[in-house]
């Protein structure tokens, strides 16, 4: 099976290659020092990005669509938001199987050939979720680490964070705690927390210490990309504009879906050889609504396995990185509750 040709967004960088910052130069608005390097300095390249994010498990901020764009998709955003909870509700998990526009933006050549050289040629996306948080908004995420809920045996997985609105400390932008990719999985416990933007309130059960972690400051069209046990958290929206990020979970096909009996995820890249996942037709507008009700029936399907019992999930195939001879496992705190 070969990817779909992806379509970009209008206006997007089409070339696949060319990332915003790489000769210097900066897109219109935004202070050069927040575009042309990576988080630790180095200039953005596609060979700092794999480095930067082995070492520190994530990488920003890397310019990837024009802020045009991005304000174009913020607004499909804020109005599928407003549009009530039948819409709503489609901006969660996998909501490119629903809308067009994010089955487009996932498709960025830009954010492609970023993740391809973190996890090869051959990509699968298996989730996408829009992170909202209106203006004065309390909702808030939780200290987490994403693969411990989503079923999937293998750590190789990259979630391409892409800023549709700025995402600033004021409106509660993501914060990392660098290196926490090694520490492995780690317990959490489920808070329920009314205004936690996770589906159970998920959160680790050690404690993070604020002087370690990093803000992810990311203008509009920027992404940052970040590992599956990455510790990461982001706060409440305490500015006036909306804090719009869409979160997009790429993964290789080899990876199987271990608590699910079914999963779907579309080829965006290269070539599946192991047909793990099964895929869907791509939506043909926004408003298609055979594909709202292709989502209905996958969310019906894979909606339990967000709420598999028993976290942290460690399948004895695991195929984590973490499982080399230096590996020291911490202490991990008994399960409360
Ligand atoms: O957008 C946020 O505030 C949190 C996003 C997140 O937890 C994720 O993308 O994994």
């Amino acid at each position: 099976m070969n990817a779909n040709e992806g379509t970009p967004p209008e206006g997007s960088t089409a070339c696949g290659g060319t990332l915003f910052g790489e000769d210097g130069a900066s897109p219109p608005g935004v202070a050069p020092e927040l575009r042309s390097v990576l988080h630790d300095g180095a200039p953005v390249s596609p060979d700092a990005i794999a480095s930067r994010f082995e070492a520190d498990g994530f990488c920003f901020p890397i310019p990837v669509i024009s802020e045009t764009d991005a304000a174009i998709n913020l607004n499909r955003v804020i109005r599928a938001e407003k549009g009530g909870e039948d819409r709503r509700r489609l901006l969660r998990s996998k909501a490119h199987l629903a809308y067009r526009f994010i089955d487009r933006l996932a498709r960025t050549p830009a954010i492609l050939d970023c993740v391809e050289r973190i996890l090869g040629p051959d990509l699968l996306l298996w989730g996408s979720t829009c992170f909202v948080k209106a203006p004065g908004s309390s909702s808030y995420v939780s200290w987490h680490q994403d693969l411990n809920y989503w079923g999937l045996n293998s750590t190789e997985e990259v979630s391409a964070w892409l800023a549709l609105s700025a995402s600033t400390e004021a409106n509660g932008c993501m914060r990392f705690v660098p290196g926490s990719h090694l520490r492995g999985p780690i317990a959490h416990r489920d808070s329920f927390e009314e205004d936690n933007l996770l589906s159970r309130g998920q959160e680790l059960e050690v404690s993070v210490d604020e002087e370690e972690t990093v803000s992810v400051v990311l203008a509009p069209g920027e992404m940052s990309l970040h590992h599956g046990r990455l510790f990461h958290a982001s706060g409440m929206n305490r500015g006036n504009d909306w804090r719009v990020g869409l979160a997009l979970r790429y993964i290789t096909p080899s990876t199987r879906q271990v608590v699910g009996v079914r999963d779907f995820a579309q080829l965006v890249r290269g070539e599946d050889r192991f047909g793990h996942f099964e895929e869907m037709p791509r939506p043909e507008s926004d408003d298609d609504y055979a594909a709202m009700q292709r989502f209905e029936y996958v969310d019906g399907v894979t909606g339990s396995i967000f709420f598999a019992t028993d976290p942290p999930y460690r399948p004895d195939d695991l195929d984590d990185p973490c499982d080399d001879e230096d590996w020291v496992e911490p202490d991990m705190p008994e399960r409360g509750g």
